[in-house]
């Protein structure tokens, strides 16, 4: 074996060395440059033949930079997909056209938008406060394209029925990597918009409703979800002190301060705050929250009504988008859930701004190997293009897996939604859509980070150099896994949809997870794969019943690891599901195959070397805090 390695290692140096004889000059030191000219009769800057760096001191060679092309002619699992499951014209040839803007145009304008980034201007030159979150124009042109593309008007036509979701999220995974982290005010504005139609489109929201999901630029209102305070980020119910002051007409005024409120420029927002009673008491926990509705406007001096904002946060990316921290000194509200179901009510935004983060996520790993495999085709390194490089390709081809996983996860889960919405689901979708929506948000934001730093690597140094664009993809990618809810936070999620539904949204996905791997059961290709996902099934199975007798710290410590069960095993089945349609490639299967050799059920791995026994987070604690093991 270190023969053969030997071997080849030596060949491949002799095939550097004869085929660059006169690049050779190139990495010569100055003096023996000079020494090699002084000798020849005819030196060869004479002759004009060579000598770049007497006339350009950088030289001559320049690499070609990768090139974004339409990452919808680019993207062969979005287009198969899509084949297989909405073949209409009209949608097809809109993402065609949609994806060649986002090429030519709007990616130029997401780039304007990292370079420009917003900024707070709190004061006017004469000393009035003015609060004005100054935006580029490239941030404002993403906002009359949103309305334009339907970027979100699309979910709630539903022209295209239950695959309306669908049409919608392929659009906005075209877009994403491109929109200059436009896609946060979306997610939001959807988010709202959902949890609107489902309290009722009436007063005081039915503008608002119109305005969210409009297509007409100069109407279009984005949204603000304004959930975060200085003692809760994840724990909501305890760290909301924002109250909420009933007036005579019927309104509240909200003071408080809101923490981290993402794409401030927004039209209007939905946030949460305690009723105050006469006395000035409000409810503790998540009983007291409820759930408001105000606008964003200006009195007539131009002062923002009921707000002042304190500062923009200076993050480690998504610096495109304005982020926050807000004074609320009695902006004008109006209540829009029933007093004390402020949570459950905003929880609708938050299964779509998840979906959306989820879109954003598998879009980041998309492009990440799309501009990677261009730029292989350009780069030579030891004497041939990065692609010929057998370790490169596999490199990629692992990043690629990864995004095909990811994507069939996303697109499921809006399938799903779009059936809800539609009216179609059955029940078995309903509790698939719960526990998959935190499954997919936490999977693919973990993935996204990990995918998009291998596609970094894979540009060398210039993957670390600031103005080729490509650090932006990383930073960007980090949030994902962070805002919306942790991937701890979400874990815990799954757990109590396990608990709240006495177990039927596993019941759900394990009757769907098996009827998918069962329609590809005489597809002899892909049999090792079946049996893998079926095994794991099994396993996971098993863990399940036993899992029920356990004490609750059992289930808290194996929380994230079967969450990353529940997603593995389930991407399996749909790469399989995938893989055996009749559209298929040998590519699918091969996705397929290579996705199912890892390990699928990792909770019932770490189980039987007992991660999850009682005495593990003692020893856990003594080692982050390397304090004694207790015997
Ligand atoms: C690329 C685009 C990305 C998107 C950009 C968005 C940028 C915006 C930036 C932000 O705003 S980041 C802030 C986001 N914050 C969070 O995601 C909060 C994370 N914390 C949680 O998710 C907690 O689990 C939660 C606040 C929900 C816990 O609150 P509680 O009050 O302890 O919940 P509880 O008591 O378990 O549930 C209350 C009700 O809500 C229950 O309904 P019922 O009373 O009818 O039984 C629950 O069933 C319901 N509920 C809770 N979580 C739910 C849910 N329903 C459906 N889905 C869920 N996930």
């Amino acid at each position: 074996m270190s023969a053969l390695l030997n071997c080849h290692i030596a060949g491949g140096c002799r095939r550097l060395v004869c085929a660059t004889p006169q690049t050779v000059i190139h990495i010569r030191s100055a003096s023996v440059a000079e020494s090699i000219t002084k000798s020849d009769k005819e030196p060869l800057w004479e002759t004009g033949d060579y000598l770049p760096f007497s006339r350009a001191r950088i030289g001559s060679f320049f690499q070609e930079r990768p090139v974004l092309k339409n990452p919808f002619l680019e993207d062969a699992l979005l287009r198969g997909y899509l084949r297989r499951h909405l073949v209409q014209e009209p949608v097809l040839s809109d993402l065609c056209a949609f994806g060649e803007r986002v090429a030519t145009e709007v990616d130029g304008w997401g780039r304007d938008c990292e370079v420009t980034p917003p900024r707070l201007m709190q004061f006017d030159s004469w000393g009035r406060r003015v609060d004005h979150i100054v935006t580029s124009p490239a941030w404002k042109c993403m906002k009359d394209l949103s309305a334009q593309e339907g970027l979100v008007a699309i979910g709630y036509e539903r022209r295209f029925g239950e695959w309306s979701r669908v049409y919608q999220m392929s659009k906005l995974y075209i877009f994403s990597p491109s929109s200059g982290l436009y896609t946060c005010p979306l997610a939001m504005t959807d988010g709202a918009a959902k949890v609107i139609q489902s309290l009722g489109v009436s007063w005081p929201v039915d503008d608002a409703y119109s305005c969210l999901t409009t297509r007409e630029p100069e109407r279009f209102w984005t949204s603000g979800q304004w959930m975060t305070e200085r003692q809760g980020g994840s724990d909501v119910a305890s760290g909301t002190e924002t109250v909420a002051v009933p007036q005579t007409d019927g309104s509240y005024k909200l003071h408080g301060f809101k923490w981290f409120t993402s794409a401030t420029d927004a039209d209007m927002t939905l946030t949460l705050a305690r009723v105050q009673d006469e006395a000035g008491a409000t409810i503790p926990g998540s009983r007291g929250l409820s759930l408001f509705y105000a606008e964003v406007s200006r009195d007539e001096d131009g002062r923002l009504k009921g707000i002042e904002v304190q500062r923009l946060k200076d993050k480690l990316g998504t610096r495109q988008m304005p982020t926050a921290e807000l004074l609320l000194d009695g902006l004008p509200a109006h209540m829009l859930s029933e007093e004390g179901r402020g949570v459950a009510s905003i929880a609708n935004m938050l299964t779509i701004t998840r979906i959306h983060n989820s879109v954003s996520a598998a879009a980041a790993m998309r492009r990440v190997v799309q501009l990677a495999r261009d730029y292989a085709t350009r780069r030579t390194a030891f004497g041939k293009l990065l692609k010929d490089h057998p370790l490169h390709m596999q490199t990629l081809a692992r990043m690629e897996v990864e995004t095909r996983g990811a994507f069939l996860l996303v697109m499921d889960v809006c399938r799903l939604l779009g059936r809800e919405e539609t009216g179609i689901a059955t029940q078995l979708d309903t509790h698939l859509l719960r526990l998959l929506t935190p499954v997919v948000k936490l999977y693919t934001g973990k993935q996204a980070v990990a995918v998009v730093s291998e596609g970094l690597e894979s540009f060398g140094g210039q993957g670390y150099i600031e103005d080729t664009g490509l650090p932006g993809l990383l930073r960007d990618a980090q949030v994902l896994s962070i805002w919306e809810g942790t991937t701890n936070v979400l874990s815990l999620d799954v757990l109590r949809c396990v608990a709240r539904s006495s177990g039927m949204v596993l019941h759900a996905y394990f009757t769907h997870t098996k009827s998918l791997i069962a329609g590809a059961s005489s597809v002899s290709s892909l049999a090792p794969a079946v049996r893998a996902v079926d095994c794991a099934l099994s396993e996971l199975e098993q863990l399940v019943q036993e899992a029920a007798t356990k004490a609750p710290t059992y289930l808290e410590l194996a929380a994230r690891d079967l969450a990353y069960s529940l997603a593995r095993i389930y991407i399996g089945a749909l790469l399989i599901d995938h893989a055996s349609w009749k559209g298929a490639s040998l590519s699918d299967t091969y996705a397929a195959l290579r996705w199912c050799e890892q390990d699928l059920c990792p909770v019932a791995t770490k189980q039987a070397k007992g991660w999850y026994n009682p005495t593990t987070p003692q020893l856990d604690g003594a080692l982050v805090y390397d304090q004694p093991i207790q015997d």
